[in-house]
């Protein structure tokens, strides 16, 4: 997999938001990046520009030159393969690809639309819908960290990345515990320098543009 490409990265950034898991992930990654943050308010992600290069009117987005790389799944993949010089992503040829793929996509096929069920008490058939049921994806992400520390054992990925923003917003609506299996894999997460680094971006943008008063 080649890294010589030379990072022209931008991130469009709102506070509060899934842009977390770009900001964390590029933190990690320690590739160079511009943060073009906003306040949702200004409608800046509501813009023809924007909208050109995200359809879905959405952070987080990441431009490397001229390409647009929206969805976190999508983008984090993109990004660790191709700045993640070496580490955060296991080459197309190991075997653990398949697992570091399979957690990428329980992220947000799986986990996103569960934690939406759990929040709005949506009553579906878990044979039906996709991703089961939250009380499934909970137990199947317990038995994924059964050998941790890190969802592919002793290899910390972006896949961990990308599960564990999901876990943050999870603890901060109050439906992932602090405690058992979950709760410790987010708290070791959260001792990572780069997860420091970009939660003190966050605070600071946070600061920058605050909740409006009612
Ligand atoms: N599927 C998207 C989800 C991103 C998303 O839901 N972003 C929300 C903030 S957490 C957003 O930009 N909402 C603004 C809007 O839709 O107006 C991804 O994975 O990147």
């Amino acid at each position: 997999m080649s890294n010589t490409h030379t990072a022209d990265l931008t991130l469009y950034f709102a506070p509060r938001t899934r842009s977390f898991a770009a900001l964390w992930l590029l933190e990690e990654l320690g590739a160079p990046f511009q943060l073009e943050s906003f306040d949702f308010a200004t409608g800046r992600h509501k813009q023809a520009d924007y909208l050109a290069l995200n359809p879905m009117g959405k952070v987080p987005l990441v431009m490397d030159g001229e390409t647009a790389v929206p969805e976190i799944g999508a983008m984090a993949i993109y990004l660790a393969d191709r700045y993640g010089t070496g580490g955060f992503a296991p080459a197309l040829t190991e075997d653990t690809r398949a697992a570091y793929l399979r957690w990428m996509f329980f992220a947000s096929a799986i986990m996103e639309p569960a934690f939406a069920q759990k929040l709005f008490a949506w009553e579906v058939s878990p044979a039906t819908v996709a991703w089961g049921s939250f009380e499934q994806m909970m137990d199947v992400l317990a038995d994924g960290l059964a050998d941790g520390p890190w969802l592919l054992g002793e290899t910390f990925t972006a896949a961990d990345v990308v599960v564990g923003n999901n876990l943050v917003f999870g603890q901060m609506i109050g439906i992932i515990p602090q405690d058992g299996p979950i709760g410790e894999y987010l708290a070791r997460l959260k001792t990572r320098e780069a997860f420091q680094r970009a939660e003190a971006i966050e605070v600071r943008e946070g600061e920058r543009f605050p909740v409006a008063a009612e």
